[in-house]
């Protein structure tokens, strides 16, 4: 196998990753960085977009620069490849977290209908209040009811039964006028997504400007559509996260306990594994067999879900999955979908781990599938939990190494929480940003990416902006790597800026703030909304950005995409598959601040990143007549 020229040390910063690399190499193990270095260098066509395989006339590899192939077969040129191969890579991540938010949204409609035991309204004021939102009268209906009419609503929202989603009431009123002018409001969650698939079809939409503009059609009924009902009813049926200290790094791994890591993205599977890990019944038969108790933990958003709403530790982000793994103390992987690396199953069956699916739009074979539902999530968890006791037993006591001691980070920060740690509303913030103790707000998101120093970016640029006073929140794989560099606690507020600080110290708030998964993004539009209507302008407006500096996924592309359509500038570590188009380039760089008052940065350099943030929120902190 091809090896990674770059050393342990230059993979990753962290202790616990390093330790856990040394350890793959010794045992023979392949990670994710070999298998990188296997496929590098990548196909140049695929790499710049110039790929086309959507009919049997080709596949093609179109070359706009000739003398040959200037065209595939069909007749397409470099351009329209490029945009046809970017709108649906968009359409697929928001279809990633809209069908994400559907589950959940099933689960609320099972709770009202009284058919999800072991599942419940958990806020109900927060139910109350979505439903006075989108218009349904509560008065005489219980939660159940509440509970089937509020879903009934949102199912309409996938649908085509309306000339705009509903939650987009949240956007101020000239954005929207921006959308409708840009033929960018999205209709339905499904119906955008579908659409663009046939638009891509050969021989539909032509014109890449115009499929452009529908993937960002797309991924606004992503942010402001499946993703934003996904949180919300998350709340609703899980709890609105509330400020709480937590532990994170593989540290949190217990040598003398049952550990059972949660994976993917819902938090349906993962709350039903955690209550049946703390059912009293089954830590005495984790007693039983010789176990201190059991322990979960959680990876990449599942884990920034349970995080969020239970404290649940958080043992690491995407490149540390299989490192996970490699500890040799991990009896069970529960993964429900996304970002879920198939490795994870051959890794698991290097060790005594058990790597159970659990949805059944995710299998993975090798693996145990336990199929969750509705109707039997209670009762599967416990069997999962049970086979997780009986991995422990075959623990292999002399592989085990459980690298480092855990930090600590503050979480909970949904909006509610934000407002309430204010004093009840975002004027103290507003006040702030106006006299420039906080001269912006940057949310710093996404995954992390082989073909980059592991959270090298994330950390470089999150300690660049809290020095020069930008209020940073962050969400996803994102919060991994801010909680390892100290960040996420009031001692992170030594490497803020004299104004953040003092901010901060106000409020008792950490510099950077832990919003939630991946879907939780939603909550920051839903907060840019907000503070856009308090000054009474738009989005675009704010001294606000968005940063996804180490991404890697489909999922990562439609949030940065509508980022940018709802006027948030957003910076990438690295470009999408887009360079083989200087038209498609040109717009995701420039034109799209013609159209939306917002374009993509890209810079690999976390201090240049900063800069070019920092400059953006300089520039309109002056338009809104505030000091620089
Ligand atoms: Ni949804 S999308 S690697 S787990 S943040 Fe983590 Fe987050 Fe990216 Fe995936
Ligand atoms: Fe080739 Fe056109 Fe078919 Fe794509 S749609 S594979 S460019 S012929």
């Amino acid at each position: 196998m091809a090896k990674d020229t770059r050393t342990i040390e230059e993979l990753s910063p962290w202790e616990d990753a390093r330790r856990m690399l040394a350890k793959a190499k010794d045992e023979g193990i392949a990670t994710v960085w070999d298998r990188l270095a296997e496929q590098t260098p990548h196909c140049t066509f695929c790499d710049q977009g110039l790929t086309c395989n959507k009919c049997v006339m080709g596949p093609c590899r179109v070359n706009p620069k000739g003398p040959k192939r200037q065209l595939g077969v069909c007749g397409a040129d470099g351009d329209l490849t490029v945009a046809r191969n970017f709108g649906r890579f968009v359409a697929a991540g928001a279809a990633s977290h809209s069908d994400h938010g559907r589950d959940l949204l099933e689960a609320l409609e099972s709770v009202g209908q009284g058919t999800a035991p072991g599942y419940a309204v958990r806020d109900a004021d927060k139910l109350v209040r979505l439903c006075a939102e989108v218009g349904i009268e509560t008065k005489g209906l219980d939660a159940p009811d509440q509970a089937k009419a509020l879903a009934e609503h949102f199912f309409e929202d996938f649908g085509t039964r309306r000339p705009a989603l509903s939650l987009l009431s949240r956007a101020p009123k000239k954005r929207r006028e921006i959308w409708d002018a840009a033929r960018s409001t999205p209709r339905g969650i499904d119906r955008e997504c579908v659409e663009m698939l046939h638009r891509t079809h050969m021989g539909v939409d032509c014109d890449p400007v115009s499929i452009c503009l529908h993937a960002a059609r797309t991924a606004l009924a992503d942010g402001w559509g499946g993703s934003m009902i996904g949180t919300e009813l998350s709340d609703i049926l899980f709890g609105t996260p509330r400020p709480a200290t937590v532990e994170a790094n593989l540290g949190v791994l217990r040598a003398d306990s049952v550990n059972i890591l949660v994976h993917g993205h819902s938090p349906v599977v993962s709350e039903m594994i955690l209550a049946a890990a703390r059912d009293p019944e089954m830590v005495a038969k984790a007693k039983a067999v010789g176990a201190a108790g059991i322990n979960v933990a959680g990876l990449c958003c599942t884990g920034n879900e349970v995080l969020m709403r239970q404290g649940v530790p958080l043992a690491g982000n995407h490149l540390m999955t299989e490192l996970a793994l490699v500890t040799g103390a991990v009896e069970m992987v529960v993964a429900d979908y996304q970002c879920v690396m198939p490795s994870l199953v051959q890794i698991a069956s290097c060790y005594h781990t058990r790597f159970v699916s659990t949805s059944e739009k995710a299998r993975f074979p090798g693996g145990t599938h336990l199929e969750f539902t509705l109707e039997n999530a209670r009762d599967k968890a416990h069997e999962a939990v049970e086979l997780a006791i009986e991995a422990f037993t075959r623990r292999d006591a002399g592989r085990v190494d459980i690298p480092s001691v855990p930090v600590s980070l503050r979480t909970g920060y949904s909006n509610e929480a934000v407002l309430e740690a204010l004093g009840g509303s975002a004027e103290p913030l507003l006040a702030a940003i106006k006299i420039g103790l906080v001269r912006g707000v940057v949310g710093i998101v996404g995954c992390n990416n082989p073909k980059l120093p592991h959270d090298g970016i994330l950390t470089g640029l999150a300690k660049e902006l809290i020095r020069q006073d930008i209020l940073v929140v962050v969400t996803g794989c994102a919060t991994v790597a801010m909680g390892k560099a100290g960040l996420m606690t009031t001692e992170g507020l030594e490497q803020a800026g004299v104004g953040l600080a003092e901010f901060c110290s106000r409020f008792d708030l950490p510099p950077v703030l832990h919003v939630g998964s991946c879907v939780d993004n939603s909550r920051i539009l839903a907060l840019c909304g907000l503070l856009a209507d308090a000054l009474g302008v738009d989005i675009a407006d704010l001294p606000v950005a968005a940063s996804a500096p180490e991404w890697y996924s489909e999922k990562a592309a439609a949030i940065g995409l509508y980022a940018v359509a709802s006027g948030i500038m957003t910076h990438l570590g690295l470009p999408p598959n887009i360079l083989g188009s200087e038209l498609v380039t040109g717009l995701a760089l420039e034109g799209l601040e013609d159209v939306f008052g917002a374009t993509f940065v890209v810079e690999p350099d976390p201090v240049k990143a900063a800069e070019a943030i920092s400059r953006r929120i300089t520039a309109k902190r002056l338009a809104l007549g505030l000091n620089d």
